[in-house]
């Protein structure tokens, strides 16, 4: 091994280095720490980075070290024994080699290499938040579930939101479903409800799943690519499989691009089982509507965000939450009668197939609330299990052979992901109530339980564990009888592929319309596989075929004669399915405002826009091309929130613009505040003016002149008062102005 030449050192060596140290805990955290730990154990009380007794202080040590301070916790080993030195190996002389001895070194490189779990094959990117739930009036005619019966019940909650397809790494804003997991701490055992924001699924049987995902994955020869739809083997699959047309629909619309997961609806998708004490059974569809509407990105923004800030939707929520505007959603039931199933026209046991809410209305029941994030990423949102098959008494599983599949599939999965058969009792895991039974041992395994007896019955176990009857709260299965043939065969009441998909297209506005021809435009153009383009053209001919002609226009190939279908039933156009027709609350309280202000801005302007938003709830950022204060042009200091260059449109819901010649003189020499608000107006976001701002927009090309009003963008030539501030944010709670003619002419 070739050794190096000692660095010189200008440090002028250990004596000095402990005087620093010995400042250094003297005057910071440290002073105040030392008694506590004193108090403790006066061993403690030492500086943490003095050296061992006998170990020489080398002179080349890390600034880590020199900033250290006495202050905190002891830092030790996983056997409790405190480190006397956190910076250096051990090694035979200052240049020598490391000693494998080194039972420190080895331990935190060991607990290092082991660090990464396998990323979950599915759902791999997520993120997490914890709350509670309450129901609104006992539900006591329809369940037993006591969560759903004691209107007094606040219970515990972690929901996780994930995308699918990319891996943990990928970013959050790409085109995908995403997931909507709730585990509910009741006092009867963990139920989860582990949903979609897209009420179908592609397939119709589990045996489907491992093909779906291959496809749909990065391609398994280059692993490219990353996140995306957009690629030969997904289409390919997709188009080979008819039953996947209909949420295909779905995830060309603009739900697949979650302005925020605040802003989207959660569907448990299958049809589930609810049974009272009566021992009753209803078949049900759970819902999650959000509180502060749905709302969807631009496509170009989308992307835009996957590189300026592939955290987008994680950070929306945690800075959410950190900022006391906690997420909400209601938690809605259609409920059928078993015997009122059969006139649906459809097959409840069919997840490409939804109950249109005009058919069978959805009733809020209850209220869940997101107010608290989580301490540890890995802790908690890594290492949380969801299953479908966690059901509490009062809640049962149909005959869904995608969910008869899923039943199987998170256990076994979370197995390996988790290292073994205790992953129950991993923190994030753990009912609430108390749980006991006769499971031992295994990798993990975390209790330590008592006496002798490992089974049941037993006649000397004091007490012996037992059973808890129906009556008395046990879970039970709702009886059902079932006579059939073993074989492998699809029901034919599944064989409707298009009905629902030309619903879903029917259903959307001429702007959501156009948003999913594009969305097929961009897609289908990234398949290189002429034949896979034709096979999809053929199936969107049997969705509508206004819209294949659309696609086929842009793909620059004649539309195709439709491929062989069998049903066709008519619906009439259902508004819930339309992010727009829906209709959202009026509200803008959440969202994100910029100012793009420099020095000499009209503080009155800014500050009268900027506290009517934060009173409504917003948060507002300054902007501008350094951080710092502004000198406003009335002398006053108005302090910057972030650089231009870190914070750009994308990453907003709207812009305000302040006049004051001298600072919009600046912006206007500004690239990246020009962009700004040209991007802002491609993306259809509020965009507001007021004094020498109004010309601004129009020298960047956002107004034709700065008499122009196109929608959703507020000017005035005199004061930004209460008025204006007032009707800038009616603009922000209608979210995004699509009507805007010239937005895709905007080169941003
Ligand atoms: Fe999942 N799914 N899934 N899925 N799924 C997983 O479980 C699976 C399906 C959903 O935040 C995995 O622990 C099969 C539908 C969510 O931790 C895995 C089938 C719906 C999450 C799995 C489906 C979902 C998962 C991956 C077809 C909407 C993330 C790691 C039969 C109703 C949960 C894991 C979280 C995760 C299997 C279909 C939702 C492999 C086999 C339909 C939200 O077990």
């Amino acid at each position: 091994m070739t050794q190096t030449t000692p660095t010189p050192s200008d440090e002028p060596g250990d004596q000095s280095r402990r005087r620093f140290l010995a400042t250094a805990s003297a005057t910071t955290a440290g002073a105040a720490a030392a008694p506590l730990l004193a108090a403790a154990d006066p061993a403690a009380a030492a500086p943490r980075t003095a050296a061992q007794p006998g170990m020489p202080v080398g002179k080349s040590e890390t600034l880590a070290r020199e900033i250290s301070v006495d202050a905190g916790e002891a830092l030790t080993t996983n056997q409790g024994v405190r480190i006397a030195d956190d910076q250096n190996s051990l090694r035979l002389g200052p240049r020598g080699p490391t000693l494998l001895e080194d039972q420190i070194l080895r331990e935190k490189i060991t607990a290092f290499d082991h660090e990464r779990i396998p990323e979950r094959v599915v759902h791999a990117r997520g993120a997490a938040a914890h709350g509670h739930f309450q129901v609104y009036e006992s539900l006591s005619g329809l369940t037993r579930a006591r969560f759903l019966t004691d209107t007094k019940a606040k219970t515990p909650v972690f929901v996780r939101f994930s995308t699918v397809v990319g891996s943990r790494g990928s970013a959050d804003t790409a085109r995908d479903v995403r997931g909507f997991a709730v585990k509910f701490y009741t006092d009867e055992g963990n139920y989860d409800l582990v949903g979609n924001n897209i009420p179908v699924f592609f397939i119709q049987d589990a045996i489907k799943f491992p093909d779906l995902i291959h496809a749909a994955k990065p391609e398994a020869d280059k692993e490219i690519p990353q996140a995306a739809t957009a690629h030969d083997t997904f289409w390919d699959f997709i188009s080979l499989m008819p039953e996947s047309t209909h949420m295909v629909m779905w995830a060309m619309s603009d739900r697949a691009l979650p302005r925020s997961y605040r802003m989207m609806e959660g569907f448990g998708v299958h049809t589930f089982r609810l049974t009272n004490a009566q021992g009753t059974s209803r078949l049900v569809k759970f819902h999650w509507k959000p509180l502060a509407g749905v709302h969807g990105l631009a496509w170009d923004e989308a992307q835009k965000l996957a590189g300026k800030d592939p955290d987008f939707h994680r950070r929306d929520l945690a800075e959410a939450i950190e900022a006391g505007h906690f997420p909400q959603w209601e938690l809605g039931l259609q409920v059928i009668e078993e015997a009122d199933a059969q006139r649906l026209g459809f097959d409840l046991l069919d997840a490409t197939k939804l109950i249109p809410e005009e058919l069978v209305p959805v009733k809020p029941v209850g209220k869940l609330t997101l107010n608290r994030n989580p301490d540890n990423y890995f802790a908690e949102t890594e290492q949380v299990a969801f299953h479908v098959g966690n059901l509490v008494p009062g809640i049962d599983v149909t005959e869904d052979p995608l969910l008869q599949g899923r039943l199987f599939s998170y256990l076994d999965t979370q197995l390996t992901r988790l290292g073994g058969p205790n992953f129950h009792e991993i923190p994030i895991n753990r009912p609430v109530c108390p749980f006991h039974n006769l499971q031992r041992d295994g990798f993990h395994r975390q209790t330590i339980a008592k006496g002798r007896v490992n089974y049941e019955p037993s006649s000397i176990d004091v007490p012996p564990v037992r059973e808890t009857p129906a009556e008395r709260g046990g879970f039970t299965t709702h009886p059902l009888a079932l006579h059939g043939e073993k074989l492998r065969r699809r029901s034919d009441s599944f064989a409707d592929h298009y009905s629902q998909a030309t619903l879903f297209w029917q259903s959307q506005t001429a702007v959501e319309q156009q948003h999913i021809v594009e969305a097929l435009r961009f897609e289908l153009g990234k398949v290189t596989v002429p034949e896979v383009r034709q096979r999809m053209l053929a199936n969107l001919v049997n969705v509508d075929r206004t819209l294949a002609s659309r696609v086929a226009a842009y793909l620059g190939t004649p539309v195709p004669p439709a491929s062989p279908r069998s049903g066709n039933r008519a619906y009439s156009p259902s508004p819930a399915l339309s992010m727009i027709a829906r209709g959202n609350p009026k509200s803008a309280a959440g969202r994100k405002v910029a100012v793009l202000a420099a020095d000499g801005v009209d503080a009155k302007a800014l500050q009268a826009v900027k506290s009517a938003l934060l009173r409504a709830g917003l948060a507002v950022r300054v902007l501008s091309s350094r951080l710092g204060e502004l000198r406003a042009a009335d002398g006053e200091t108005i302090a910057i929130d972030d650089l231009l260059v870190t914070m750009p449109s994308v990453v907003f819901d709207a812009v305000f613009v302040p006049g004051g010649s001298q600072s919009i003189a600046a912006l206007a020499t500004q690239g990246d505040a020009v962009h700004f608000v040209r991007e802002a107006f491609k993306h259809a976001k509020p965009i507001a003016a007021s004094g020498e701002g109004v010309a601004f927009l129009a020298q960047a090309g956002v107004l034709a002149s700065p008499n122009e009003k196109p929608a959703g963008v507020l000017t005035t030539a005199g004061a930004a008062d209460a008025a204006f501030a007032a009707a800038f944010l009616a603009d922000i709670a209608v979210h995004r102005h699509w009507s805007r003619a010239n937005a895709a002419a905007i080169a941003a």
